[in-house]
């Protein structure tokens, strides 16, 4: 399937990963650059040396391009912001914020820039600011959320700009991409199907708590402090939720959720993690092989486009 997507990126399929803090690392994006998507590296609130080593460990395991994300409220964000231009890396996706004083350098250095955004007023402010394309992203994403559905966002977003739009929050399967497609997107960011690929280098736990879940399964936090993060429920999420009912100081949880993600990813503590995943977590019941997941999704949704009125039943004119 080609798409402006695939033509902008020199990719084979239009899908691309999901900056995940702490979870998208070198060998997952390779894995997904190998697949025919765009892999991505989290940049999150990573040492500089440590983003350098994964940007290089990165090139060493794909020919393919790649990317990395910015996440914008990071403490060292304009460090990593220019180890992307001094490593040459081909495509930057960013979170969490306005990259708008990144772009001209980045753009400068021949990068690639796709702003993730949660509302259509941002999107335009990215298109003019010289954004390639933009993830208009859901709040059914796991992690740091706006307070759109992708379902509203995606349409509106396609409406409002001529760069291309990636849909993102709540896709993990072929009937999300060819719905994505629909909506006006030219391609999708999957995250949580993502956690359970056998390349994501997760604890074990982790992965088990994605299987598990149910539709019903994540929460909100952090919604009084401005910054809401969808996680799984656990201990966690609740003593983060009634701090919040009591009107506790914010700094403190936000302070904590930081540090409870390295729990969840690298310790797999069930009590104490926070366990960022999608709404759609509830529908992924396997893990496999990246190159499996994305030719799953996109073998079903060309048979879904080809022969929708066969395979749903329905009769059209
Ligand atoms: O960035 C994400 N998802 C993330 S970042 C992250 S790390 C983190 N950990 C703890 C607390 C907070 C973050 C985990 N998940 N998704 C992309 C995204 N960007 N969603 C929403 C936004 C966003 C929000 C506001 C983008 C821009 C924005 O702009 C506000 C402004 O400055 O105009």
């Amino acid at each position: 399937m080609k798409t402006n997507l695939t033509q902008l990126l020199g990719i084979r399929h239009p899908i691309i990963q999901g900056g995940m803090a702490w979870i998208a690392e070198s060998t997952l994006a390779a894995a997904v650059s190998n697949a025919g998507g765009l892999g991505l590296i989290a940049g999150a609130t990573a040492p500089i040396d440590y983003l350098r080593e994964q940007i290089r460990r990165t090139k060493e395991l794909t020919d393919k391009p790649f990317g990395v994300n910015i996440m914008l409220m990071s403490d060292n964000a304009a460090d990593l912001a220019q180890l992307v231009i001094d490593e040459g890396v081909p495509v930057v996706t960013t979170g969490a914020g306005n990259p708008g004083k990144y772009i001209p350098a980045w753009k400068e250095a021949g990068i690639k820039v796709i702003p993730v955004i949660p509302s259509v007023a941002l999107a335009r402010r990215m298109e003019h600011a010289g954004a390639d394309a933009v993830v208009a992203e859901g709040c059914e994403a796991g992690g740091h959320i706006g307070e759109i559905t992708t379902m509203c966002l995606v349409p509106q977003v396609a409406d409002a700009v001529s760069i291309p739009v990636i849909a993102a929050g709540g896709i993990a399967d072929g009937r999300g991409f060819a719905a994505s497609l629909m909506l006006g997107a030219q391609g999708i960011q999957v995250g949580t199907r993502f956690l359970a690929a056998e390349e994501c280098r997760i604890h074990p736990n982790y992965k088990d708590m994605v299987l598990q879940a149910k539709d019903t399964d994540s929460a909100v936090t952090g919604r009084s402090t401005g910054h809401p993060v969808r996680q799984i429920k656990n201990r966690f999420t609740r003593a983060i939720l009634d701090m919040e009912l009591a009107n506790a100081d914010p700094a403190a949880f936000e302070q904590l959720t930081v540090g409870s993600l390295r729990k969840a990813v690298i310790d797999g503590n069930l009590s104490d993690g926070s366990f960022m995943a999608g709404q759609i977590a509830g529908l992924i019941q396997n893990i496999c092989p990246v190159k499996e997941i994305i030719e799953e999704i996109v073998g079903d949704a060309e048979r879904l486009l080809r022969n929708f009125e066969e395979i749903r039943g329905v009769q059209i004119g």
